[in-house]
């Protein structure tokens, strides 16, 4: 049992806005919206970091992508969006459990802050 907090996400214990799920994936609204729509995609296993993921992994991470894809469809969004993977401190990391953030509804600036 891990004490990671999307891991309590995907077990139910931590309510969340589910928007999407099949067995590899789940993905849910951010609690702190940084855009009219902001969605986080995570893998069901706990992974804390892209710099720890295995060479053979690529498939997992390529199903984080095209849930993201599909989200965006569902959801209507056809003006673009953005994603993103925040890696360690320095780049604002603050949930140790690997997640694709899914931001858009409004225009986004060129280089990120
Ligand atoms: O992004 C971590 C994101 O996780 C940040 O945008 C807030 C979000 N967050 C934190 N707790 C929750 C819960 N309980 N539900 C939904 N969203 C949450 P990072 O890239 O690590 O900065």
């Amino acid at each position: 049992m891990t004490d990671c907090l999307f891991c309590k996400i995907i077990r139910g214990e931590i309510p969340s806005t589910k928007v999407y799920e099949n067995e590899d994936v789940l993905a849910f609204r951010d609690i702190n919206p940084q855009a009219p729509e902001h969605i986080l995609i995570i893998p069901k296993i706990h992974i804390n970091r892209v710099e720890n993921l295995s060479d053979n992994q690529s498939e997992m991470v390529g199903k984080l992508v095209i849930a993201a894809k599909n989200i965006a469809r569902h959801l209507g969004i056809h003006n673009g969006y953005r994603l993103v993977f925040n890696n360690g401190p320095q780049a604002g990391q603050e949930v140790e459990h690997i997640h694709l953030h899914l931001l858009a509804g409004r225009k986004f600036a060129w280089p990120p802050g």
